[in-house]
C-alpha cells in the first residue's frame, strides 16, 4: 500500500490483488498523488459533486459537514436556485443544513461546469435510468463525462457513484479521460499518474432513519493501486467505514448484487404469493412463519410489483452487460416477469372482490390508498400503484387516489389530485385497494367504511372481516 503509513483504520480491504493497471510511479505520479492524498487528509481538498438528486445532496452536505468545501453542479437550473435560496428538496437532506452550509461558504451550487477545474475531487452521482427498450441509458454518464473531460487537470480524483454495469469506469470513463490530455494540447493523460479514478456505488435508502451516508459501509474500487487508495482515504475522512475492492468492476457488481438480491428475492416472494393463493393459504402467515428460522432465513413481503430508482432498474444493467457476451442472465430475467406480472394480478383480485357484489370493474368508484413506490416516503419512480391505476382506468374504473405524501400526481401520463381524508372517506367508494403501506392511514377508520378492501401490503393483519382481500 502506497500510503499504508497514513491509512485512516476505518478501511478494510476484502483483499489485495495485484491491480490489473499499475503504471510507472513517474515524477508526476509522486507529485499528483502526494499532492492530493495531502489535500485529502488536511481537510483542503476542493470537492465538486455533479447530480444534486438524492444521492448528491446528501453527499454533499456531508462532505461540507466534514470540513470541505464543496462546489454542486446540476444541469436543472430551478434545483440549483433552490439550494442557493439555502432550501432542500431532499426528504432526508433538511433545509436547515443547506442553509448552514451555504451560509458558511462550505457549499455552494452551479448550474454550469466552469468551476470543476478547481475541484481536487469530483464525484459523479447522475442517475441511470433504463430506456424506453429497457436497455442502459447511459446519457446522464456521457454528459457528466463530457463536461469533466472538458475540464480534467493534473491531480484530479475523480469517482463514479452512479450504479451501473461492471466496466463502466474502465471502458467508458477512462479512455475519455486520458484523451483529455491530449485534447488540451498536451499527450494523453495516464490514469493513476496524472489523474485518479474510481468507482463507489451509492447506498442511499430514502426514508431510511437509521443507515444514513455516515454510518453505512463505503465500497471503493480504484483502476489503479493509488486510484484506490486515494479515494479510499476521500471517504474514511467523512466515513465510518470503508472496504476496498480490487478493481471498479468489482466495485460496480457489488452494488448489482446488492439489488438483484432484492429484486429476485421479491420475484420469490411474489410467485410464492400466486401460488398460495392457488393453494388457498395466507401467504403473509406462511412468510411471518417462516421469519422465525432464526438462521438461513431472510424476511421478503409480496406486493403490487416493484417501484423505486434502484431495484426494478439495476439488476437490468447486469443482465443487459452480460447479454452482450452472450449470456442470459435468467434469474433477473424469471423476477423482472413475475414482479412486473404483479399489478395484473392486484387488479384481477379487484375483480373477484367486486364479483362478490355483483359489480364490475367498469363504472365501478375505486379508491387506491398510497401511491409512493414504497411506504413513508413521496418518490413516484416505477411506483406499481401507477400500473394499478393505468389498468383500473383502461378498464372503466372511475379511480380515485389518497396520499398525504403525494398531494399531486403528475407522472407516467396520470394526472390527478389526492382526495382530501375523512374518517368515512372510504364509504363513497365501491371498493379500496391498499397499493401503499404508509404508517400515517387510520386502517381502523378506512376498514369500518369500506364496502371492500384488497389489501396488498397486509397493512390490515390485525383484522379479520370478510372484506378484506389480501394477496
Ligand atoms: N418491495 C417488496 N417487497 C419487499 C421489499 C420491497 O415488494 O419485501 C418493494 C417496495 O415496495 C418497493 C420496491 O420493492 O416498491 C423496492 O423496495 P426497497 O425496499 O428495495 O427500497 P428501495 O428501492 O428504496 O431500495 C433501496 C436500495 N438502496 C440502494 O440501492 C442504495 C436497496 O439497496 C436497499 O436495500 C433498500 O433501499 C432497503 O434496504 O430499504
Amino acid at each position: 500500500m502506497i500510503y499504508s503509513q497514513s491509512i485512516p483504520q476505518n478501511i478494510t480491504s476484502t483483499k489485495v490483488v495485484q491491480m490489473k493497471r499499475s503504471p510507472a510511479k513517474t515524477e508526476a505520479f509522486h507529485k499528483n498523488a502526494q499532492q492530493l492524498k495531502e489535500l485529502l487528509l488536511q481537510k483542503q481538498a476542493k470537492v465538486g459533486v455533479i447530480g444534486l438528486g438524492y444521492v448528491g445532496l446528501p453527499l454533499s452536505m456531508a462532505f461540507a459537514d466534514g470540513g470541505y468545501s464543496v462546489l454542486g453542479f446540476d444541469n436543472n437550473p430551478s434545483k440549483v436556485e433552490t439550494l442557493m435560496k439555502g432550501v432542500s428538496y431532499i426528504q432526508d437532506v433538511p433545509t436547515a443544513d443547506v442553509a448552514k452550509n451555504l451560509n458558511a461558504k462550505k457549499f455552494v451550487a452551479f448550474p454550469n461546469f466552469a468551476k470543476l477545474k478547481e475541484c481536487d475531487v469530483v464525484v459523479v452521482c447522475v442517475p441511470t435510468p433504463l430506456s424506453k427498450t429497457k436497455d442502459p441509458d447511459m446519457s446522464y454518464i456521457i454528459g457528466a463525462l463530457s463536461k469533466i473531460e472538458a475540464n480534467l487537470r493534473a491531480g484530479q480524483l475523480i469517482i463514479l457513484e452512479s450504479t451501473t454495469y461492471p466496466g463502466t469506469t474502465r471502458e467508458v470513463m477512462l479512455p475519455h479521460l486520458e484523451k483529455a490530455g491530449r485534447v488540451a494540447g498536451g499527450k494523453d493523460f495516464v490514469c493513476g499518474e496524472d489523474f485518479f479514478l474510481a468507482f463507489s456505488p451509492e447506498r442511499v435508502d430514502p426514508g431510511n432513519q437509521k443507515y444514513n451516508v455516515y454510518n453505512t459501509p463505503k465500497v471503493v474500487g480504484g483502476v489503479t493501486e493509488a486510484c484506490g487508495e486515494l479515494a479510499s482515504i476521500f471517504y474514511s475522512n467523512v466515513m465510518e467505514k470503508v472496504i476496498r475492492v480490487s478493481s471498479p468492476e468489482s466495485a460496480e457488481m457489488v452494488k448489482l448484487l446488492e439489488n438483484t438480491f432484492r429484486q429476485v428475492n421479491i420475484g420469490l416472494v411474489n410467485e410464492v404469493a400466486i401460488m398460495c393463493e392457488k393453494l388457498k393459504i395466507d401467504c403473509w402467515e406462511v412468510i411471518e412463519a417462516a421469519a422465525t428460522k432464526p438462521f438461513g432465513f431472510m424476511p421478503f413481503y409480496p406486493g403490487p410489483g416493484l417501484g423505486g430508482h434502484c431495484i426494478p432498474i439495476d439488476p437490468s444493467y447486469l443482465s443487459w452487460k452480460l447479454r452482450s457476451l452472450n449470456y442470459t442472465a435468467r434469474f433477473i430475467e424469471l423476477a423482472n416477469t413475475v414482479n412486473s406480472s404483479m399489478p395484473e394480478f392486484c387488479v384481477e383480485k379487484i375483480s373477484l372482490a367486486l364479483n362478490e357484489d355483483s359489480k364490475a370493474i367498469k363504472g365501478s368508484k375505486i379508491l387506491v390508498m398510497g401511491v409512493s413506490y414504497k411506504k413513508d416516503i413521496d418518490d413516484m419512480r416505477e411506483s406499481p400503484a401507477l400500473d394499478v391505476i393505468h389498468l383500473l382506468q383502461r378498464r372503466g374504473a372511475k379511480v380515485d387516489y389518497y396520499d398525504s405524501f403525494v398531494p399531486h400526481l403528475d407522472w407516467d401520463g396520470i394526472n390527478m389530485k389526492s382526495v382530501a381524508w375523512n374518517t368515512n372517506l372510504s364509504s363513497n367508494y365501491d371498493l379500496v385497494i391498499i397499493t401503499t403501506d404508509h404508517t400515517n392511514v387510520d386502517y381502523k377508520s378506512l376498514l369500518d367504511n369500506s364496502v371492500r378492501i384488497v389489501d396488498t401490503r397486509n397493512a390490515l393483519k390485525d383484522f379479520r372481516d370478510e372484506r378484506i382481500t389480501k394477496l
